[in-house]
C-alpha cells in the first residue's frame, strides 16, 4: 500500500448531519411554494435515500410513493424547477448556520491540511449546496482548504456508482491505493471501495446506523474531539477517543 497522500470527504451526512434537518426541510419547503401538498416525514425521507441526488429522489418518490399524481406534460422541467428551488432553500438553511459540522470534522481537516495531505469533497450533492457549506465552515484566506471539489451531475452515475470518486482521482493525478475516504452510509462505501478505495472510514448517523459496513475499514459513531470521544462500532485498531491523522495512516498502511 503506497504512502496516506489525500482525504476524500462525503458530504451529506458525513462534514454535516444535512439530510433530516436540511435537505427533507428544503424539499418539504419547495413542495409548499409550488403548492404541493406532498409531505416528507422523517421515516419518509429515510426510505427515499434509498436513492442518492434530489431530482433522482423526486423521481422515485413519485413512482413509488405517490402514484396517483397527476403528472404535468414536462415532468422533466418540473422536477428541474422543484430541485432549483430546493436547493436555493437548502443554501439558506446552511447560510443560517442552522447546519452545524459534525464532531471531529473541523479537528481533522486542519490536521490533515497542516501535514499536506490533499483534500478533495466527494459528493453526490449539488455543487452550491457545497459552496454555502465551505464558505460557511471553511472560508478561504488565500488558499482554498479542499483541493478539489468532486460534486452533482459531473458524472452521469451517481453514489453508489464509483464514478464520483474516479473523478476525482483522476483530477487529483492519485492512485485509489494513496487516499482515505470518510463516508456516512453504505451507498457511499460502494462507491469508494468500487473505485478501489481500501480504507475507508463511515460515521454513521441517524439514517444510516444499521447499514451494511461489513468491508468498511472502520466504523464510529463520530470522528471524535476534546471532551466527545468516538465509539468504535467496527474494525480494528487503536483508538483512543478520535480518529486522527496517525490512525488513518496505521489503517491505510495495513489495509
Ligand atoms: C447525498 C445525497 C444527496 C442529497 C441531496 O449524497 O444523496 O442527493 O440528499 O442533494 P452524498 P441534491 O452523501 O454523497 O453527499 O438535492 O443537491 O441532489
Ligand atoms: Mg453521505
Amino acid at each position: 500500500m503506497k504512502k496516506l497522500q489525500a482525504l476524500l470527504w462525503d458530504v451529506d451526512g458525513t462534514l454535516a448531519d444535512t439530510e433530516r434537518d436540511g435537505h427533507r426541510v428544503a424539499f418539504n419547503r419547495a413542495f409548499q411554494q409550488m403548492g404541493l401538498d406532498w409531505d416528507w416525514d422523517v421515516e419518509l425521507y429515510g426510505r427515499l435515500l434509498q436513492v442518492t441526488g434530489g431530482k433522482e429522489r423526486i423521481r422515485y418518490y413519485l413512482d413509488e410513493f405517490n402514484r396517483a399524481w397527476e403528472r404535468p406534460s414536462d415532468l422533466d422541467s418540473f422536477i428541474t424547477e422543484l430541485h432549483r428551488r430546493k436547493s436555493q432553500l437548502f443554501v439558506s438553511l446552511m447560510v443560517g448556520g442552522e447546519i452545524p459540522l459534525r464532531p471531529g470534522v473541523s479537528r481533522l481537516v486542519n490536521e490533515a491540511k497542516q501535514a499536506g495531505l490533499k483534500l478533495a469533497i466527494v459528493t453526490t450533492t449539488t455543487p452550491a449546496n457545497v459552496d454555502a457549506l465551505l464558505r460557511q465552515y471553511f472560508p478561504a484566506e488565500g488558499r482554498p482548504v479542499f483541493d478539489l471539489i468532486a460534486a452533482g451531475d459531473v458524472v452521469p452515475h451517481k453514489k453508489p456508482a464509483p464514478d464520483i470518486y474516479l473523478w476525482a482521482l483522476e483530477r487529483l493525478g492519485l492512485g485509489a491505493d494513496q487516499c482515505a475516504a470518510l463516508e456516512d452510509s453504505h451507498h457511499g462505501l460502494r462507491a469508494a471501495r468500487d473505485a478501489g478505495l481500501k480504507t475507508v472510514v463511515i460515521t454513521v448517523n441517524g439514517y444510516t446506523a444499521d447499514e451494511d459496513f461489513s468491508d468498511a475499514t472502520l466504523v464510529v459513531d463520530q470522528l471524535g474531539e476534546a471532551g466527545r470521544p468516538c465509539r468504535v462500532l467496527q474494525g480494528e485498531g487503536r483508538v483512543s477517543g478520535m480518529v486522527d491523522l496517525g490512525l488513518l495512516r496505521q489503517l491505510h498502511d495495513v489495509s
